[in-house]
């Protein structure tokens, strides 16, 4: 029998052993798989190592690649862990290359998608630990804070700066978000690369999920 264990940490590392499958690709509300099951979703600006923290999360390397199939990169990518939650890969924002036209699309979906869907636990936002919150991620945390849905910043990257420089960001951030009513305060720090802060990463998600298999 596949039964939860009740430890903390086997209960992690039971419910990552699990297979992550690829669901759906939607590209309109209507779409959308029933939220019979938790969800959490990963967002952020294009390149900032969405899909290489997806993949060292769930060990899968075809996810990356359904996200990245032509037509499917401005969807919400559904995968499922076992039988037990959903991950949302969403499209990733700020792409220059992207008409005026397909943004309205995009925000509308992403809007409309934030907004109603009860199952959805948390949205990872993503930030290059290099670069810190862009324009463009203020924007998606104002509409996040205004749907009311929980979000958490993950630092990516992590590996390609100093302590000294990530220590600063990370209080800095730490100061910007507590004008952000639905910003969870605490911040990850991540390298998909050298598997930096993944195991903090999955405890999170395990927390968010576990509730209903213990
Ligand atoms: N040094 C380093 N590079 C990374 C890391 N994660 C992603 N990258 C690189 O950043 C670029 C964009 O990554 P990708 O996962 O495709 O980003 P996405 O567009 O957000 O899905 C690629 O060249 C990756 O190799 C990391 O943890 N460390
Ligand atoms: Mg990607």
């Amino acid at each position: 029998m596949d039964k939860a264990p009740t430890n903390k940490e086997d209960f992690v590392r039971w419910l990552f052993a699990h297979p992550c499958t690829f669901i759906t690709s939607v590209a309109k509300l209507s779409d959308l798989p029933e939220p019979a099951l938790s969800e959490i979703a990963f967002a952020g600006h294009s390149n900032v190592g969405k899909s290489s923290l997806i993949n060292a999360l769930f060990g899968r390397k075809s996810l990356a690649r359904v996200s990245h199939t032509p037509g499917r990169t401005q969807c919400l990518n559904f995968f499922r862990l076992g039988k037990y939650f959903y991950i949302v890969d969403m499209p990733g924002y700020g792409y220059a290359a992207v008409s005026k036209s397909k943004i309205k699309v995009w925000t509308q979906l992403i809007h409309d998608y934030l907004k109603g869907r009860v199952s959805l636990k948390r949205v990872f936002l993503l930030i290059d630990s290099r670069h810190g919150l862009k324009t463009s991620d203020l924007a998606v945390m104002k509409a996040l804070d205004k749907a009311a849905v929980s979000y958490q910043i993950v630092l990516t990257k992590a590996d390609k700066s100093t302590q000294e420089h990530l220590k600063k960001l990370t209080q800095n951030l730490k100061e910007a978000l507590k004008k952000h009513p639905a910003a969870f305060p605490e911040l990850l720090l991540t390298s998909a690369q050298k598997g930096q802060g993944l195991d903090e990463l999955r405890e999170t998600i395990a927390e968010l999920v576990e509730r209903r298999y213990k």
